[in-house]
């Protein structure tokens, strides 16, 4: 059986400094940011914490190469033809509202559709219904099964000739189905719509190659992956991207202004008006070393062991209800205690020091789906451990007890 190092649990200062007393199960929610991160962070705010793309003296210099090597970083990480398709954003959620506020009003027309699925975050909804409001463009839906999966069997005909856009969610937050992207891509492609791929929780999984995906847009952030908060990427297609307008305008994205006319940037400074996220982006391009470092293939054996081990045990527990069983899933376990609210399991397995999420999760179709306001969450990341799961399940087990 395959076991954790502590010096690996000890990248993460929270593991190291309470290793007894905190499971940290609510990595769908956000990771733990690793000391390599939090140390780069630190270089850039104590040795050039100064503005980039703007001053000629050296400090300037070393914030821009940092801010620019991060960007170089995140190409090679998800294999970007160019650097040019790398825009740095706030997170998901803002890069998605980048492509609906800038593709989606340029190039979307009424009756237009947009086909999304059951599966997806508020966040790759939400902007889309406001796009459709404001332009009178249709959101259709892929709907979803029981198990989780997404139901295909009508795709070909919810794609049709007035579908512009894709939507899709890589791996749902809430139930962990991975789903068939690749798949769907090319179904899409096939009847001229473009795809966006919300890969929030897939970044930190498993390895992602846009050039093999296809993929026109892709999204994710930086504090999913063992990265900071406030910053994100937005992939897209160069040459979608260029074909794009500037959804804010202000410092940095511009070549001249005057009160007449303005022109752009070339990308991808067109889409990043004022000050960024500098110190963000730099611990985003440590973030993928870090990754690089432990390695893909030792991450995906670690989670996929937590996984079996974790189904085998919690699908005994009497009174517990999993919601979604795709056969391809992440390490992400959603749950009902029957008869119990599930934020008082939370606030239970809090006090035995063990952190996992309930609420609708920003996904309530799903929760529409199931006929249920709430459920809890556990979500795992390869530091986690066989004992912590074992704990895991006899507390939970306890809980029920306690509640009855
Ligand atoms: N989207 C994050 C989650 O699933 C916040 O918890």
């Amino acid at each position: 059986m395959m076991h954790i190092s502590n010096s690996l649990r000890n990248h993460f200062p929270l593991l190291k400094k309470c290793p007894e007393t905190v499971v940290y199960f609510d990595n769908a929610s956000t990771t733990l940011k690793p000391i390599s991160v939090i140390n780069k962070m630190n270089e850039l705010y104590t040795e050039y914490p100064v503005n980039v793309h703007r001053g000629a003296y050296r400090f300037a210099e070393q914030a821009t190469r940092a801010f620019e090597d991060s960007r170089l970083a995140v190409q090679r990480f998800i294999n970007a033809r160019s650097t040019k398709e790398i825009v740095f954003t706030r997170g998901t959620t803002d890069s998605i509202n980048l492509i609906a506020s800038s593709y989606g009003r340029t190039f979307l027309k009424p009756g237009d559709e947009i086909l999304l699925t059951q599966l997806e975050h508020h966040a790759n909804i939400v902007p889309w219904r406001m796009l459709c409001d404001r332009i009178g463009s249709v959101i259709k839906v892929i709907p979803m099964k029981r198990d989780g999966e997404l139901d295909l069997s009508n795709i070909k005909s919810l794609i049709t000739n007035k579908t512009r856009l894709v939507g899709l969610v890589y791996v749902s937050n809430s139930l962990g189905t991975i789903n068939p992207v690749a798949e769907i891509i090319e179904i899409a492609h096939a009847r001229g719509a473009k795809v966006l791929v919300d890969a929030a929780q897939a970044i930190a999984h498993f390895p992602i190659d846009v050039q093999n995906l296809d993929v026109d847009f892709l999204c994710f952030s930086g504090h999913k992956m063992f990265g900071p908060f406030g910053i994100g990427v937005l992939y897209g297609k160069e040459h979608l991207l260029e074909g794009m307008p500037p959804h804010q305008g202000g410092g940095g994205m511009i070549q001249n202004v005057n009160f007449d006319e303005v022109s752009y940037a070339p990308l991808p400074s067109k889409f990043e008006a004022g000050t960024p996220p500098i110190a963000s982006a730099v611990g985003l391009g440590e973030a993928t070393n870090f990754i690089n470092e432990i390695g893909f293939k030792f991450i995906q054996e670690r989670e996929n062991l937590l996984l079996s081990y974790t189904l085998e045990r919690i699908k005994k527990i009497n009174g517990l209800i999993l919601y979604g069983e795709s056969k391809e899933r992440s390490a992400v376990f959603a749950f009902n205690l029957t008869g119990v609210h599930p934020h008082d399991v939370t606030a239970y397995l809090d006090q035995k020091g063990i952190c996992i999420r309930s609420g609708h999760h920003c996904n309530q179709p799903i929760m529409t789906f199931y006929q249920i306001p709430a459920m809890n969450r556990a979500s795992m990341s390869f530091y986690n451990t066989l004992e912590e799961i074992d704990y895991f399940i006899e507390t939970l087990k306890e809980t029920r007890k306690f509640f009855s």
